[in-house]
C-alpha cells in the first residue's frame, strides 16, 4: 500500500472524527501505549521445554497438527520475534514455568528457580519485552484431577511449593524489568462427574492459596484465574468464577477473566465495572471460544469489541491488563499471533476512537434515540485509516501485507521443521 494513500485517508478520517469530537492523533498515541502480553504457548501447542514426553493434560486441549510448530527455546523465541515484526508497537510476554530453560537437569516443578529464566529474562530486554508469568500445575505426573485442592498432604505441599516458588521467579522477573510481573495462578483442579465434598475441596484451595501468597513482594502482582470446566472435568471446578471474585475481592488479588471462561451468552466486558470497584486490577485473557472454551485465535468480533470499548468507558486502561490466551494448532501459529494480536489492537482502536463524550451527554439526558443512533453511526466511521496510519507509523505492514511476511518464514524457516 501505498504510504501517501494511507495518508491521505487518514486526513479524511481525521476531520470526519474531528466533527464528532474526537481527536484521531490521541488516540493513536493512547494506543501506543498499551502492551499487549502476548503468551508463549501458541508458538508450541503448550508443549513447554521439559521433555517429559507427556502429553497436555488439565483438561485443556490443543487441536491441530499444522507442520512447523517450535520444538526449543530458540524456536519459541525464533517465532515469537517474527511475529512481533508484524504487529505495531511493545508488548508484554507471557511466559509459563514449562518453558524454563532446565537443560540437562532433572528439575522438577517444586524445584523451579529464577535462574532457570535468566536467558528468557536477557533475551526479553534484548527485544524490548517484559515479561508476565503463569505456575504450570497441567502436565505433570502429579497434576491428576486435584493439585492445590488435593486432600494428599505430599501432592497439595508439592503444588504449593512449585506455585511459591514461581512467585519468586515473577518477582525477579519485575526486579530485573523494572516493572511487576503480573503472575497467574490457574490450577485445572475439579471432577469429571457428580461431586459430594465440593466444600471440602473449596477450603482446600483457599487454605492453599493463602500459604502461597504469604509472602509479600515488590516486583510482582498476583492474580487468580476461574473457570467453568475442563474435559474430563465437567461436573464440578474448585476455582469456579464464585470462588475466585470471593478469594480476590477478600484478598486484594487481581483477578484474571478469561473470555472462554464464562457460560456462552455472559458479557465478560460487563464484568469489568462491578469487579474494579472490589479489586485493584483485572488481568484478562483474550481468547475465542466457539461452542465452548476451544481457544480459537482472537479475532475482531463484537465479544472482543464490547471488552475494548467497556475498558475505554471505564476509564481503565492503567488498571486493566490485556493478555492472550489461546492456543490453535490447526494454522500458521505465527500467523495466528499476529491475526490475534493486530485484532486486540483493532478492538482498542475503535474503542478509543468511540465518540464517547457525545454519548454520555445523550445518556445523562435521557436521549436515547440520539445515543442508540450514534452508536450505529460510529461502527462504519473510517477508524480502519487510523488504524492504517498507526501501523505504517509504527513501521509494520499494513493491512493484509502481512500474511506474505509469513508465508516467507513459513517457507525459509517454520516448514523446514522436522
Ligand atoms: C485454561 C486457562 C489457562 C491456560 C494457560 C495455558 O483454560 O485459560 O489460562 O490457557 O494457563
Ligand atoms: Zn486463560
Amino acid at each position: 500500500m501505498k504510504p501517501e494513500f494511507i495518508e491521505k485517508a487518514y486526513e479524511i478520517a481525521r476531520e470526519r472524527y474531528a466533527a464528532i469530537g474526537v481527536d484521531t492523533d490521541a488516540a493513536m498515541e493512547q494506543l501506543r501505549g498499551v502492551a499487549i502480553s502476548l503468551h508463549c504457548w501458541q508458538a508450541d501447542d503448550v508443549a513447554g521445554f521439559e521433555n517429559r514426553g507427556g502429553s497436555l493434560t488439565g483438561g485443556i486441549q490443543t487441536t491441530g497438527n499444522y507442520p512447523g510448530r517450535a520444538r526449543n527455546v530458540e524456536e519459541v523465541r525464533a517465532d515469537i520475534a517474527e511475529a512481533l515484526r508484524y504487529i505495531p508497537g511493545s508488548h508484554r510476554l507471557n511466559l509459563h514455568e514449562i518453558y524454563g530453560e532446565f537443560g540437562d537437569e532433572r528439575i522438577d516443578r517444586d524445584q523451579v528457580e529464577p535462574r532457570h529464566f535468566a536467558g528468557w529474562i536477557a533475551w526479553a530486554k534484548e527485544h524490548g519485552l517484559k515479561l508476565d508469568f503463569n505456575s504450570t500445575s497441567f502436565s505433570h505426573p502429579k497434576s491428576g484431577d486435584l493439585s492445590l485442592a488435593n486432600p494428599d498432604p505430599a501432592i497439595r505441599e508439592f503444588w504449593i511449593e512449585h506455585t511459591r516458588r514461581c512467585r519468586a521467579v515473577a518477582e525477579e522477573m519485575g526486579r530485573a524489568q523494572g516493572d511487576p510481573s503480573i503472575m497467574n495462578v490457574w490450577v485445572h483442579d475439579g471432577s469429571k462427574d457428580i461431586t459430594v465434598n465440593r466444600m471440602y475441596y473449596r477450603e482446600l484451595l483457599m487454605d492453599s492459596l493463602d500459604r502461597i501468597f504469604e509472602k509479600e513482594y515488590e516486583h510482582m502482582k498476583d492474580c487468580v484465574e476461574s473457570k467453568v470446566f475442563g474435559i474430563g472435568l465437567e461436573s464440578y471446578t474448585v476455582g469456579s468464577n464464585d470462588f475466585y471474585i470471593g478469594y480476590g475481592t477478600s484478598r486484594g488479588k487481581i483477578i484474571t477473566l478469561d473470555t472462554g471462561h464464562f457460560h456462552p451468552t455472559e458479557s465478560v466486558a460487563d464484568k469489568l465495572s462491578s469487579l474494579l470497584l472490589y479489586t485493584p486490577e483485572v488481568m484478562l485473557h483474550v481468547s475465542r471460544p466457539v461452542r465452548w472454551d476451544s481457544d480459537h485465535v482472537t479475532i475482531l468480533n463484537d465479544e472482543t469489541l464490547d471488552l475494548m470499548k467497556e475498558i475505554v468507558r471505564c476509564d481503565a486502561l492503567e488498571r486493566v491488563h490485556i493478555g492472550l490466551d489461546y492456543f490453535d494448532a490447526s494454522i500458521n501459529r505465527i500467523g495466528a499471533y499476529v491475526v490475534g494480536t493486530r485484532a486486540a489492537q483493532k478492538s482498542l482502536m475503535q474503542a478509543l476512537l468511540e465518540p464517547l463524550a457525545q454519548l454520555r451527554r445523550y445518556e445523562a439526558e435521557g436521549r436515547y434515540f440520539e445515543r442508540l443512533a450514534l452508536l450505529e453511526e460510529a461502527k462504519s466511521l473510517p477508524w480502519n485509516a487510523v488504524w492504517d496510519m498507526f501501523c505504517l507509523r509504527a513501521g509494520v505492514p499494513v493491512g493484509e501485507e502481512f500474511i506474505a511476511g509469513v508465508q516467507r518464514y513459513e517457507r525459509e524457516v517454520t516448514s523446514k521443521r522436522g
